[in-house]
């Protein structure tokens, strides 16, 4: 399989645990922010990743969306599941679109606030600057929106207080709602308000990554056990 992503994408870090999780190979492309339209566009009509692309016979061309790609994981390779038993999967599912569609989007205001201002020397190159400025562009991330987007966070920080007290947030192993979760709040891990008054939640994201055998996103390789 190949997975068209970019590198820094928590969306495509999602993609990726699922992928680590069930043990399934695969290759990575890395695009060019920008350019990348130009591919994903003709091809899946979203200019979006991470897009799969199973490339074997009888399956889909390719499969764009990270929540598409988990659905597809779980029909291609049933275990381990990423599902908890029947009368739970209603609320793995709904937990996994809330993280998806509001908290990852989010954590990339925060994050890119944050890399704009007091994060601005974890690489203050004018390359990456001038990427943050097109992102925060893009997505319209300014003082009102962050505030907004930081109130979200908030509230996800409550519901997600299970994790403090048992590993998985829904039933008794992983799910997709823990794979969302650990990746599209991961970006959190370089700010330090939150690593100070989240530890938990760190620690949680550390372990599905060892699970899922992905590397530790940035920031979290210091956290002590
Ligand atoms: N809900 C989508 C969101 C994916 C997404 O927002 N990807 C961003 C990277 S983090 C992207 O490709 N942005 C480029 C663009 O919108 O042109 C998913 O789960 O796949």
């Amino acid at each position: 399989m190949l997975l068209l992503q970019f590198s820094t994408s928590h969306y495509c870090r999602k993609a990726r645990l699922a992928l680590g999780y069930k043990g399934i190979s695969y290759k990575v492309e890395n695009l060019t922010p920008g350019l990348h339209r130009l591919k994903l566009k003709p091809m899946t009509g979203l200019s979006t990743v991470p897009v799969l692309l199973p490339r074997e016979s009888g399956k889909a061309e390719y499969i764009a969306d990270s929540t598409e790609i988990l659905k597809f994981l779980e029909s291609y390779r049933s275990q381990p599941s990423l599902l908890p038993p029947p009368e739970q999967q209603t609320a793995a599912w709904m937990l996994e679109d809330w993280l998806d569609e509001s908290i990852g989007t989010a954590t990339r205001f925060v994050y890119y606030d944050f890399r704009a201002g007091v994060g601005k020397q974890i690489d203050p190159s004018w390359s990456s600057q001038i990427l943050i400025q097109v992102v925060r562009r893009q997505y319209q991330i300014n003082a009102a929106t962050v505030h907004l987007a930081k109130e979200r966070i908030k509230l996800a920080l409550a519901v997600l207080q299970p994790w403090q007290e048992r590993p998985y947030l829904v039933g008794e192993s992983l799910t997709v709602a823990d794979i969302a979760a650990a990746a599209l709040l991961s970006p959190l891990a370089l700010i330090p308000e939150y690593r100070q008054e989240y530890p938990w939640l760190f620690e949680r994201i550390k372990e599905i990554h060892e699970i899922c055998r992905e590397p530790l996103p940035p920031g979290l390789v210091e956290v002590e056990r």
